[in-house]
């Protein structure tokens, strides 16, 4: 082997180790500084080559530039394998394959709709049927036909929001009484839960937009104490035996005798004083019910004599309120992602 042969031979032994040692490509770059660079062994030895007979010039410019390929080419690789390695270690570092996986986020049914199911539910066990109607409703059907003609003050309580003269948001399920009695002769046992509107000023216990379960039981023998029973009943299955509930005698232009519905104050628990909830007066008022007036049942052609019937109109969200233990009505329109999942 000739002398450079040799050179070469002893320079590519130091060239692996130092390139298979080396532990960044800081100390990649000095290899090749070392060995390829302007006053690297290999240049020297290139710039030897002016100082061998001519005859054996070519050969030995050829045999330096097929090593300086082979270096070259070792150190792309030794590159590329630093690269590599240092995104294995920083993958290693940051990635623990082992860590328990953040579970996704999971929907749950809103509060309302559970109240809302709920209280079908219960009354779809005591035969009534589920009924919907429509959200826009002429006032026939809000208010003359449930004995509140034109110029009754009763139809100031319904603050309303009205589309044209005769046409409104309904501000009460109560519609659905007279819809249900128009399509069927007694006996009628019906629940119709839906959306509500009122030019009512938002607070702690008011929105515009909210929920009512209308129910409507028409039948001959039915009096108060069926009503009585049949919302106690569903109040102990909404808020468990130890909430009180109350009727307090009141006025609505369809029933007579009329009823409201009251419940302990959730927030100050019947306390009163200053609870912004209450108003001061330890209860809520839940909704209001009572005996189907005679002049309703005469409206829809039904023999006031022969059938008698109750019906009541609950809001959902204060049904929600406390059984949920909720201290402001407009956490339910909020849509905050943690307190629904707190009563997920
Ligand atoms: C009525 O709406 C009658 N239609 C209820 C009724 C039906 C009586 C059948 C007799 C027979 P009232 O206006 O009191 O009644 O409303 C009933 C319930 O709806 C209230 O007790 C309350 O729980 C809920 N409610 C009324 N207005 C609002 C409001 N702005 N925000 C939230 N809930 C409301």
């Amino acid at each position: 082997m000739s002398e450079l042969a040799n050179q070469l031979s002893e320079l590519r032994g130091r060239f692996d180790a130092a390139v298979a040692d080396a532990p960044d490509a800081d100390t990649l770059e000095a290899v090749r500084v070392a060995f390829l660079g302007r006053s690297g062994e290999v240049t020297l030895l290139r710039r030897g080559i002016g100082q061998l007979p001519a005859a054996q010039r070519p050969a030995a410019g050829k045999t330096i530039n097929a090593a300086v390929e082979v270096l070259e080419a070792q150190l792309l690789e030794a590159e590329r394998r630093l690269a590599t390695g240092n995104f294995d270690a920083e993958l290693a570092k940051r990635i623990d394959v082992t860590f328990p996986a953040i579970a996704p986020l999971r929907g749950s049914i809103h509060p309302i709709r559970r109240v809302m199911d709920d209280i079908c539910a219960y009354f779809e066990r005591h035969g009534f049927a589920v009924v919907l109607g429509p959200e826009i409703e002429p006032d026939y059907y809000n208010f003359d036909a449930l004995n509140i003609p034109p110029d009754h003050p009763a139809r100031d309580g319904f603050d309303s929001f009205f589309l044209t003269d005769h046409l409104l948001l309904r501000p009460h399920t109560s519609p659905m009484q007279i819809r249900t009695m128009q399509q069927h002769k007694p006996p009628v046992a019906v629940v119709t839960p839906g959306k509500c509107y009122r030019r009512d000023a938002v607070d702690a216990r008011h929105l515009y937009q909210f929920h009512q379960c209308e129910g409507l039981l028409v039948a001959q023998g039915i009096h108060f104490g069926h009503l009585k029973g049949m919302l106690t009943g569903m109040c102990r299955e909404l808020f468990g035996p130890d909430q009180q509930v109350r009727f307090r005698p009141s006025y609505f232009p369809f029933t007579e005798p009329s009823a409201e519905v009251d419940t302990t104050c959730p927030v100050c628990h019947g306390l009163g004083g200053t609870c912004r909830m209450c108003g001061g007066s330890g209860w809520i008022e839940l909704g209001g019910a009572g005996m189907v007036h005679p002049n309703v049942l005469s409206e829809m052609k039904y023999d006031a004599g022969a059938v008698s019937g109750w019906a009541f109109g609950f809001g959902l969200e204060r049904l929600a309120i406390v059984r949920y233990d909720v201290d402001d009505i407009r956490r339910f329109v909020e849509n905050e992602p943690d307190f629904l999942q707190q009563l997920a």
